[in-house]
């Protein structure tokens, strides 16, 4: 199995219509959004990138990690595949014809219609970039090669997991095992199979020690970490844990959706040396260099299928239900093996007040549930004083917004937060399930310190009561804060706080990573806390 890596620079060309020619006159680095191009910002188009490739002549699998939102990748003229699951990772299987030099294209556009059965809507606060996300991929492969390594851990005191592999086309005789590099076993193939992990160690967010299992030449890391949600407490090997974090949007002003790793990166060590324990992969699944660096370094992660606000005729529409069910599953499959995922998410604050909610949400549970068990699979919610699916998922999940939305305007907001967070907690009280707020936040204009609404003081101010909230009421599980950062959202949102200078204003530090008055105030209020050591 030969990978090669097909980033780098393409020739480019930014058409607004299917029935225009592509003139590729200019460049583009892939991964790039063309949105984000000089003059190009807000501009609804096509972007059309092509390169040559040389192929050996074996078939192949191109993988493009994510794109945005419409795509079609043609080889020497002919579609080989669709996409119309933004954020999603394809494989595209396909025999490449002769040896040598052949021309891929990949066409993909930004555009946005009503159309119920898309799954990236006009109204969503967040940006619908266009162009290629992240890593565009070519494999040569043997048919008995491996395609996919699944490991769940099983047992926390005995190391026990179990493997699933997939061969490409044919299965191998044979399956050669080793653990971290040590020879293990070789066995007559089969395509699920338990083993214990020699010389273990566990994983957990202080300690995140990773193995790496490599069967046939194929190797993927993993880690053993057992999960527990049965009662209302969430447990990571036996330990209930405190979730402290933030939900954070994959989006800069420069790059688009296509942030580069450098980018993910320094953020995930922001978000560790705040002290945060979790994120929220707000409103879409995640990157895998952003899983990747969330193992190595210990976050835990809620990841979730692309959502916002559907309403009941979208929640109706079969081709939306058959979108995300298959986004859920492609999910999965893409970020099983990984231990700092922790939940499985979708459908953000959807109408789950309304009957049509009650056939997509058990849906795509099962979905996710047919290809893992391990972990808890929830939706969350902006209505829990009237929802009517919260029995249908595996964790309770809530998005509140007291002191912000939910308040008289002549009051001092912040004085609605405590008794909000006991409301809840009061109301789920008899819930054997784990309650966590998944978005509780306010916006602060980044450089206003008049301390009121809109101003780094009120923000921080709120947040801050939050975060005791969470400490003191025991019922709560955790909490992550609306937002990281300021992201790109529209304008025009039609919102009553509507989005000063086109962002989500409600991060705690602004677009480019500066932070706000909050930051620094919650990182001593954990410290204070005993959440964290100085
Ligand atoms: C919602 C939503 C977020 C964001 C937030 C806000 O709850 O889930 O994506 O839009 O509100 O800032 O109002």
């Amino acid at each position: 199995m030969r990978i090669t890596s097909l980033n780098g620079l393409w020739e480019f060309a930014l058409i607004q219509d299917y029935d225009t020619v592509p003139d590729y006159k200019s460049v583009s680095t892939v991964p790039g959004c063309f949105d984000t191009r000089p003059g190009e910002f807000g501009q609804r188009k096509i972007g059309c990138y092509r390169r040559k490739v040389r192929t050996s002549g074996k078939k192949v699998m191109l993988t493009l990690a994510a794109c945005g939102l419409h795509t079609e990748v043609f080889w020497d003229e002919k579609s080989i595949g669709k996409s119309v699951l933004p954020y999603n990772r394809e494989e595209l299987v396909f025999e490449p014809g002769e040896a040598g030099e052949h021309t891929l294209v990949i066409m993909t556009d930004n555009f946005v219609t009503a159309d119920p059965g898309e799954q990236f809507k006009k109204f969503y606060d967040f940006y619908g970039f266009g162009g290629i996300y992240s890593d565009v991929t070519l494999t040569e492969f043997e048919s008995d090669d491996l395609r996919y390594i699944e490991v769940i851990p099983l047992n926390y005191e005995t190391g026990e997991v179990r493997i699933k592999v997939e061969a490409f086309e044919t299965a191998p005789s044979e399956l050669e095992i080793s653990f971290d590099g040590k020879e293990y076993k070789k066995m007559s193939f089969a395509e699920e199979f338990c083993c214990f992990v020699p010389d273990f160690k566990l994983w957990s967010p202080e300690e995140p020690n990773l193995h790496e299992v490599t069967i046939n030449g194929k190797t993927v890391s993993f880690g053993i970490r057992v999960l527990d949600w049965s009662t209302q407490e969430f447990k990571l090997n036996g330990k209930p844990l405190k979730l402290i974090g933030c939900n954070r949007h994959e989006s800069h002003p420069e790059f688009g959706a296509a942030t580069p790793d450098n980018l993910i990166l320094n953020d995930l060590l922001l978000i560790k040396q705040q002290g945060f324990n979790f994120i929220r992969g707000s409103h879409y699944p995640q990157r895998e260099t952003m899983l990747d660096i969330c193992d190595r370094i210990g976050i835990l992660v809620w990841e979730e299928a692309l959502g916002w606000g559907n309403k009941p005729e979208e929640l109706s529409s079969e081709t939306f239900a058959a979108r995300e069910e298959t986004q859920c599953r492609k999910m999965v499959r893409k970020s099983i093996n990984h231990p700092s995922v922790i939940i499985w998410g979708f459908l953000n604050e959807c109408a789950s007040d309304d009957e049509s909610a009650k056939t997509i949400i058990p849906r795509l549970r099962n979905a996710i549930r047919e290809l893992d068990t391990s972990r808890p699979v929830t939706f969350a919610t902006n209505r829990p004083r009237r929802d009517i699916c919260l029995d249908l998922v595996d964790i309770l999940t809530i998005n509140i917004y007291p002191g912000w939305y939910d308040m008289d305007c002549k009051a001092d907001g912040i004085s609605e937060i405590l008794p909000t967070m006991q409301e809840f907690a009061e109301k789920f009280k008899d819930v054997q399930k784990p309650l966590i707020i998944s978005e509780i936040g306010a916006a602060a204009i980044f450089g206003d310190h008049s301390g009121h609404r809109w101003s780094e003081e009120y923000q921080a101010r709120l947040l801050e009561t939050v975060v005791n909230g969470i400490f003191d009421i025991k019922r709560y599980t955790g909490v992550a804060l609306w937002l990281f950062c300021d992201a790109n959202t529209y304008i025009e949102t039609g919102y009553f706080f509507s989005r000063p200078r086109g962002f989500n204003n409600k991060g705690m530090l602004n677009e480019y990573r500066k932070p706000k008055v909050s930051w620094p105030r919650l990182h001593e209020l954990l410290i204070k806390r005993n959440f964290i050591k100085e």
